[in-house]
């Protein structure tokens, strides 16, 4: 999802999905199949037999001046969903992470094969996007296919039951459970004001069980934000436009400080004699380090990659018991991350991508 959900900002980052990934994010994308086709078992619960969502329908109304009935009416409507509240827990600590065993579910012959489809389905709107926003299309290419395999598999929960779980009945053992029960709360909010301008009855969305919407898994936030016509019908529709989703994208990176032209990242080879790996992981995937000085600590870029100009982040992506693997990763591989907060997911995308874009050649 892009965007879907971030602390700090609000788009995708979602949560954890599976217990080897990473932290709430935009990562429905990555959640097992069986957990996407439950959406339709609905619990008994009406959200209009709750007071206090409907003293939050009363606030949202009155902030967002939009016909008070209404909005009690579809919150009221909405159903609890109790699987729900499981699945945004993270996974328990010590749970290990293993990228081959992530980048497996992602970087398939099928999603590749449909990749190469969509691709030429839609080439002259990733040209264009490529042209207009400087994103490449193989990077648009490997959102959409991680988020959605092309549109195959959009989320079948109703979006208003998802978020309303998730803003009234916000797992209390999470550790952040108040910011996520205000992010999902806000997200709501920005649904039924999106719905209402949009002329859309927001009982019919469907997406993933943490809200998020269409082929790039947008969250009702960024859909506001980041979403565009890209089709030129005067319409935003990111469920039923592969065009929009594909500007839509492209802009969002756009928005996050993508670098037209930039790598998103190099390999890394390392010098035992010096090595400071602490020194180097410490600011996470931040992008920190010149090149010059990462190869100080231990950490050395081989040809072209040391003349890099900007910040780069030493990236560790664990293998389980195995041997992690380590990139250097650039600020453009940073704005990966923005669309779903994981490194794990950021090289899914950027791998997926490069193997459609491989699977084209041949
Ligand atoms: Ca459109």
């Amino acid at each position: 999802m892009a965007t879907l959900m971030y602390d700090a900002r609000a788009r995708l980052s979602l949560i954890l999905c599976i217990a080897l990934a990473l932290g709430l994010s935009a990562s429905w994308a990555a959640q097992p199949k069986s957990k996407r086709k439950a959406g339709a078992n609905a619990a008994s619960v009406l959200y209009a037999d709750r007071a206090d969502a409907m003293r939050v329908a009363d606030e949202i109304a009155e902030r967002r001046n939009l016909d008070r009935d209404w909005v009690r009416s579809i919150i009221g409507q909405a159903r609890l969903l109790p699987q729900v509240t499981r699945w945004v827990l993270p996974a328990p600590s010590g749970t290990p992470k293993n990228w081959r065993v992530y980048r497996s579910r992602f970087i398939d012959p099928v999603r590749i094969r449909a990749g190469v489809a969509f691709w030429q389905a839609h080439q002259a709107a990733l040209e264009r996007a490529e042209q207009v926003f400087g994103v490449p299309a193989e990077i648009i290419v490997g959102i959409i296919g991680v988020e959605t395999i092309y549109g195959r598999n959009t989320g079948n929960f109703r979006v208003v039951d998802a978020l309303a779980t998730l803003s009234f009945d916000f797992p209390q053992a999470h550790p952040r459970a108040a910011q996520r029960r205000a992010f999902f709360q806000d997200e709501l909010e920005q649904l039924l004001s999106l719905a209402q301008r949009s002329d859309t009855d927001p009982l019919q969305l469907r997406g993933s069980y943490a809200g998020a919407m269409g082929l790039p898994q947008f969250m009702p936030s960024s859909w506001v934000k980041y979403a565009i016509d890209f089709d030129g019908d005067g319409r935003i529709d990111l469920f039923d436009s592969p065009a929009d989703a594909i500007g839509s994208v492209a802009n969002y990176f756009v928005a996050f400080g993508w670098n037209k032209g930039m790598p998103t990242h190099y390999p890394v080879r390392f010098d035992p004699a010096v090595l400071d790996l602490d020194a180097l992981l410490a600011p996470d995937i931040l992008p920190t380090f010149s090149a010059d000085a990462m190869a100080a600590k231990g950490a050395l870029l081989d040809g072209a990659a040391r003349q890099h100009a900007g910040p780069l982040a030493l990236v560790e992506l664990e293998n389980g018991g195995g041997e992690p693997l380590y990139v250097a990763g650039t600020e453009n591989f940073y704005v990966v991350t923005r669309y779903n907060w994981s490194s794990y997911y950021a090289l899914a995308v950027i791998e997926l991508g490069r193997a459609v874009a491989e699977a084209r050649e041949r």
